[in-house]
């Protein structure tokens, strides 16, 4: 079992965990080849914010989670690093918002996205639960977007008006904003590129997050027209320098 893989008392368990999913999911083919560098960049940040959610991002969430429920036609995007880490938080959440999840990768291989869908199968069933996966069969692009990296579903993707995009790139993001979308990003990094064009941003860590927003009342959850996107990064920011500055005034290590 996974969560053998390090001594829950060791104080970077989690740490470490995260990074055993991740060698399991290379095993298996599901990442991209840049996929932990693409964690150890998350990581970094994690560091700088204590790992720890933060208020501002905790409002965030419970925002991003009200534009979910009172959506039409909600849907949740997973990549590699996503189902790798939270393939079964996001199939709860899809059951739960009764929303569909679709797997769309940027580095998009024929064998990439069989192992994904073949694992996101595997804990559907482990979990007992109905959640509608796509991805198999796209038959619609994101306009604006070349390649294979454009592909999506038509019952999916195409037709959102709120898409949760977890660690997405920021191409994708700013073509799913100029598509009208409501777009919601989980990303460590306040500066990235899809941090600041998504509508919604989360700045904190994917698996806290989710683990927030499966516990969430959903019937307290602030409005939409409350939240302010400038603010939320200069939140995300101030956390990290006032951390660092606190650290060093404290002696703490
Ligand atoms: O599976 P694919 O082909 O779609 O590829 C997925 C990756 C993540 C490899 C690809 O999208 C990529 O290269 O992403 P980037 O451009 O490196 O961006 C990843 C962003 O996610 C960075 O800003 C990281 O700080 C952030 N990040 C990494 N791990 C986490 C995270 N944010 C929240 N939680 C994490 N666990």
């Amino acid at each position: 079992m996974e969560e053998h893989a390090a001594d829950p008392s060791h104080p970077r368990y989690r740490s470490l965990l995260m990074r055993h999913r991740l060698e399991i999911a290379a095993e298996k083919g599901m990442l991209a080849d840049s996929a932990l560098i693409a964690h150890g960049r998350g990581e970094a940040y994690d560091y700088l914010l204590d790992e720890k959610t933060s208020s501002s991002a905790h409002v965030a969430t419970q925002v991003a989670l009200g534009a979910l429920v009172n959506a039409q036609h909600p849907v949740l995007s997973v990549n590699g690093n996503v189902v790798a880490l939270a393939g079964d938080e996001m199939l709860l959440l899809a059951a739960k918002l009764d929303c569909p999840l679709e797997v769309n990768i940027f580095y998009r291989t024929p064998e990439r996205m069989q192992a994904l869908l073949s694992d996101l199968h595997e804990r559907k069933t482990r979990l007992g639960i109905d959640a509608e996966i796509l991805g198999a069969e796209p038959d619609a692009t994101i306009p604006g977007l070349k390649g294979p990296r454009a592909k999506c579903e038509s019952k999916g993707i195409l037709q959102a008006d709120v898409i949760l995009v977890p660690l997405e790139d920021g191409d994708r993001c700013e073509a799913l904003v100029a598509m009208g979308k409501t777009v919601i990003v989980i990303d460590l990094n306040p500066l990235s590129r899809s941090a600041r064009r998504g509508s919604i941003t989360i700045v904190d860590e994917l698996t806290r997050c989710l683990e927030n927003m499966l516990s969430m009342d959903r019937t307290q959850l602030p409005s939409l027209e409350s939240y302010d996107h400038n603010q939320t990064l200069q939140d995300a920011l101030n956390t990290i320098v006032d951390g660092m500055r606190n650290k060093f005034s404290d002696g703490k290590e």
